[in-house]
């Protein structure tokens, strides 16, 4: 089984078979890890994503990495949170799971994910990391392709939030 990964750094510096986007609908670029992937990447990407006409939030969309050392990057618009009681947490979870499907279909053995939604869409980070961990731990079960997923932290305390999330879900099983 694939294993599940938490570091601190910047995921536009990650060398692996996919990084993930935290985007928005529109699918053309913004801030937070958006902007950083899409000043990494170059205006390549910008023109790809272009003709993806969006995506819908919790779907997700790929395409190449251009000057990124990874080789694709998949967009996907976590929700925006609104309270809890929008549907956010199974959007956040369609987020990873589709992420991770599109990654498979690539044959993708590396990808890597930020933190999604926990920064301008404000989604509590506790419940967003627990979503995301056991979202990825239970695509990781059936998965064929992918052998690592990285969680890959901005901050010193969003990886010890996600640590202690991993901690607590492996005394669970
Ligand atoms: N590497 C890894 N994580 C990062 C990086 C980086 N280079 N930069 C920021 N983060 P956010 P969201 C972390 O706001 O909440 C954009 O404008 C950040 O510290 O980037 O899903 C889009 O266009 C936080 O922990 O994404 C959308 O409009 C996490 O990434 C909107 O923001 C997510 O923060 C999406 O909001």
């Amino acid at each position: 089984m694939g294993t599940i990964t938490i570091i601190k750094g910047d995921i536009t510096l990650i060398t692996a078979d996919a990084i993930v986007n935290a985007a928005n609908t529109t699918l053309l670029g913004g801030g937070g890890v958006d902007g950083a992937i899409h000043r990494a990447a170059g205006r390549e990407l910008l023109e790809e994503c272009r003709k993806l006409n969006g995506c819908e939030t919790g779907e997700a969309k790929i395409t190449q990495g251009y000057n990124l050392p990874a080789r694709f990057v998949i967009h996907t618009p976590g929700p925006i949170w609104k309270g809890g009681t929008c549907n956010e947490e199974q959007l956040l979870k369609n987020c990873y799971y589709n992420s991770l499907c599109l990654a498979e279909q690539y044959g993708c053995e590396t990808v890597a994910f930020p933190s999604i939604s926990t920064g301008v869409y404000h989604f509590p980070l506790e419940k967003a990391a627990s979503i995301a961990l056991r979202t990825i731990q239970n695509y990781l079960k059936t998965s064929h392709t992918i052998k690592e997923v990285l969680m890959v932290c901005f901050s010193d305390q969003v990886r010890e939030i996600y640590s202690e999330a991993l901690l607590k879900q492996s005394m669970e099983k």
